[in-house]
């Protein structure tokens, strides 16, 4: 993990540091567009093509159906079980309490506006398979999406290598009350939810997060199908001060390195020493995590920024825009209103991210990759449309009437004028 010294960075290299680039990579596009074009064409066989070819297995159908989901969530471990409910509750919990009922409001006497949420009626989600099966995200993404609802919650889900899904998965859409899980992976379970199959219905929002095939198929369906958010590999950035516990710090910073290679776990600290000390617990820790040699990989390519006061690391945090932030520090309540760029905050020395990310109840699918600055994460909102209502009554008509006359004039509009005169004169 590099170490750099803030006053010695240059505007460009604060950028640059800021900044992650990802080559586009045309070899992937290709492919994904490919992909894309065959399920277009071919639907459910092209899907039972890929399956074969990318997941190794001869799948008899795309989906589970209840009955199957059932019997494989029979099989979890109780202590899973007791762990995927709790979360499921403060997630629930959380997100139910997003939904709000807008007032109607007068803006002249007789002239009523306000608006309503409707749920989309159908989404698709993607839950990643292979090395990581995420039960979490199908939890982060399915009870939104229930409490919104969404008429139709179309799930798609790597195959495994016996041609069914695992045990946590089939637990969490039992108690979800989702039932079925289409055996579909990659690129290809976008192109499925984007344009529909013989089998897999079409959606108007795909949900997920994936691999850098599922993301290049997220960003190739956007004209035909809205999308949660581009999405980048994750990350974290720690503002230490000399409040803050090492070892508590370098357990964060490796919770994200451990996602992947190209996670980024930055480190910002007041504390020259809160550094060095860091640094070192990373090097304990990480020796008997199974996934040490990813995690070494991100560390790698990680760095650590001493800074001379807070201020300046809320500056650079606010510039690099964190997927998620976490405040190593005591006195995070004056920081709370400095913070300006961020996907979700992890408050004080007992607060890490692994709690958000499973079972706090706020939402794991966060903006990446700078788009903190723009986005936010998911959350109820992302499920529901808000479509404004209006009415005016004869009160409202007459008081608004000139108004939209003289505006339609001015824009050489006559039939636009004429819809309000006609009534006037009525
Ligand atoms: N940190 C990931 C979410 C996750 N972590 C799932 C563990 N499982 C992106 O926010
Ligand atoms: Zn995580």
């Amino acid at each position: 993990m590099k170490i750099y010294n803030y006053t010695d960075l240059s505007k460009s290299k604060i950028e640059e540091l800021c900044s992650r680039q990802i080559e586009d990579d045309k070899l992937i596009e290709e492919r994904v567009f490919s992909i894309l074009n065959l399920v277009k064409k071919e639907g459910d066989q092209a899907l039972l093509n890929f399956a074969k070819t990318f997941d190794k297995v001869d799948l008899g159908k795309l989906f589970l159906d209840a009955a199957e989901l059932k019997e494989i969530a029979s099989t979890i471990p109780p202590d899973a079980k007791n762990a995927i409910d709790t979360a499921y509750q403060n997630i629930k919990t959380f997100h139910e309490a997003q939904s709000k009922t807008e007032e109607k409001i007068e803006t002249m006497p007789g002239v009523v506006c306000w608006r309503e949420a409707r749920a989309i009626e159908k989404v698709g989600l993607y839950i990643p398979g292979g090395t990581a099966v995420l039960p979490s995200t199908f939890l982060m993404l399915a009870t939104p999406a229930i409490i919104a609802g969404c008429n139709e919650i179309v799930v798609c889900s790597p195959p495994q290598s016996d041609g069914k899904t695992n045990c946590f998965l089939a637990y969490c859409a039992v108690l979800l009350g989702i039932e079925k899980i289409y055996l579909i992976g990659g690129a290809q379970a976008v192109a499925a939810m984007a344009f529909g199959t013989e089998t897999v219905p079409k959606v108007y929002k795909i949900f997920g997060p994936g691999n850098r095939y599922v993301t290049t198929a997220k960003t190739m369906v956007q004209n035909t199908t809205a999308i949660d958010m581009p999405a980048g590999p994750s990350e974290v950035l720690v503002i230490a001060d000399e409040t803050a516990i090492p070892s508590f710090v370098a357990a964060d910073l490796l919770a994200q390195a451990e996602h992947g290679s190209d996670s980024q776990a930055i480190l910002v600290s007041t504390s020259n020493k809160i550094i060095t000390e860091t640094i070192k617990e990373i090097e304990n820790q990480i020796s008997i995590l199974p996934r040490k040699d990813i995690a070494a990989k991100a560390i790698a390519n990680s760095y650590a920024v001493l800074v001379n006061d807070l201020n300046t690391a809320m500056a650079f945090s606010n510039e690099y825009a964190p997927e998620h932030l976490i405040m190593a520090t005591d006195h995070y309540q004056n920081l709370i209103p400095l913070i300006i760029n961020a996907g979700s905050v992890f408050l004080g020395n007992l607060t890490p991210e692994s709690a958000g990310d499973y079972a706090s109840g706020t939402n794991h699918t966060l903006p990446t990759s700078g788009f903190a600055k723009a986005y936010s994460g998911v959350s109820l909102d992302a499920f529901i449309k808000k479509i404004t209502f209006q009415h005016l009554s004869t009160a409202g008509l007459n008081n608004i009437g000139p108004t939209v006359e003289t505006l339609a004039t001015a824009e050489g509009l006559q039939a636009h004028k004429n819809a309000i005169t006609i009534r006037l004169k009525s």
